[in-house]
């Protein structure tokens, strides 16, 4: 099936995207029918058995990590607030693993998932979120907020867009150096609507860049609809504006999550350029744990709940395929949540930083020295 006509016509482009995966199109009656079945994940992938599994794992260890943040942060050993991906972690989760070793990303708070799919420990997550010494930011910052460029994860900054232009940076970079990466950044639908998001995705666009950009469509900023922070239907619409392919995956089916971004990937990295996916999910929670979510209309959660939530889906995949038994999967839960408790004790047992290191690693102090407020003061 080829694109619909507003994503190709006009765009210039001499290589049109060869796939289409999962694109919105008329539903054929089996479809239809298929859909009053419970929900499950699509069956169309090259994923090994062992790969599934590894997904179900991260995915698994993605709720279970956060689950865990909650607990800690009703003991008040949290600083600062927590911000959960319920109910939408197979989008960060799924897209994160169709990239390679030396692919980069730039995850916002509610891509824990693919933080954890670069390779990131869960004992990293619970020092950083409890500003403890031994957390990979030293205390200095709070969340998800840090970065491992060995890994290929770039640390966000809290203002929403702007990591837009730095991914663009990075694969801008990589073709400089003559690597040949792929840079995926993270947006949610309000973030989109920034100056930096379409001043560097246009960018990426012109210059061909491989950039992998993956709005989240989950219903919400803060307390804004997407309705009210948007004009467009689709946040892929968008793509036309750029002359670059856009795409809608469900973002709670976790294979088709990989199988769109696997794609992706592999025509940005050969030389197709940028790519917009659009993932349709939900956020279940409120913006961060404070939020009471009373500007959600009545029942809108517990149907997102009941009928699509990504690891009830994908665990429904695994069973009703015979990839995994009932037993196979509470054997990698129970083996993620020892991880968890081990790394939560970790963090637990680590001071907190000592005042006088705040100064340090935040400009190269070869070149700046630390100022210590005494010093200061004794002036
Ligand atoms: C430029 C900018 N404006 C406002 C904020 C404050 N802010 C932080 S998160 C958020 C909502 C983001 O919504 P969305 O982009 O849909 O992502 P989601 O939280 O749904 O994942 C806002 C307004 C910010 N960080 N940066
Ligand atoms: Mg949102």
């Amino acid at each position: 099936m080829s694109l619909p006509a507003q994503l190709t016509k006009d765009t210039g482009r001499d290589k049109p995207c060869p796939y289409n995966l999962l694109m919105k199109r008329k539903k054929t009656d089996n479809e239809k029918q298929a859909e009053k079945a419970p929900l499950s994940c699509t069956g169309e992938t090259t994923l090994t058995a062992e790969q599934m599994l590894e997904l179900y794992r991260y995915l698994k260890m993605t709720r279970l990590v956060e689950e865990r943040l909650v607990n800690l942060y009703r003991q008040t050993k949290v600083v600062g607030g927590v911000f959960r991906s319920l109910g939408q972690e197979a989008t960060a989760v799924g897209t994160a693993y169709a990239l390679d070793e030396g692919d980069f990303i730039s995850p916002l708070i509610r891509d824990l998932g693919a933080v954890l799919v670069k390779g990131i420990r869960p004992r990293d997550i619970f020092a950083q979120y409890m500003a403890k010494a031994w957390g990979p930011s030293e205390g200095r910052d709070l969340n998800i907020h840090f970065g491992d460029m060995k890994k290929g994860f770039i640390g966000p900054i809290s203002h929403l867009g702007d990591m837009i232009p730095v991914m663009t940076g990075i694969a801008l970079g990589a073709r400089m150096q003559g690597r040949n990466l792929v840079a995926m950044a993270y947006i949610g639908d309000g973030g989109m609507s920034t100056g930096a998001f379409h001043e560097g995705l246009n960018f990426a666009a012109v210059q061909r860049l491989p950039l992998l950009v993956i709005a989240e469509y989950n219903h919400y900023a803060y307390s804004t609809p997407t309705s009210k922070q948007t004009a467009v239907k689709d946040l892929a619409e968008k793509a036309a504006g750029y002359g670059i392919p856009g795409h809608i995956v469900d973002g709670n089916d976790i294979i088709a999550c990989y199988e769109v971004t696997k794609k992706a990937a592999e025509f940005a990295r050969s030389g197709g350029g940028a790519v917009l996916i659009e993932a349709k999910t939900y956020r279940r929670k409120g913006h961060a744990e404070h939020d009471d979510q009373r500007y959600v209309p009545t029942g809108e959660i517990e149907e997102w709940e009941q009928t699509n939530d990504p690891v009830d889906r994908y665990e429904r995949f695994l069973t009703d395929r015979n990839i995994a038994t009932r037993e196979k999967l509470e054997e990698i839960t129970a083996d993620v949540q020892r991880l968890i408790d081990e790394d939560v004790e970790w963090a637990e047992s680590s001071p907190m930083p000592d005042a006088e290191r705040a100064a340090y690693g935040v400009f190269d102090n070869t070149i700046v020295p630390p100022a210590f407020r005494p010093k200061v003061l004794e002036r």
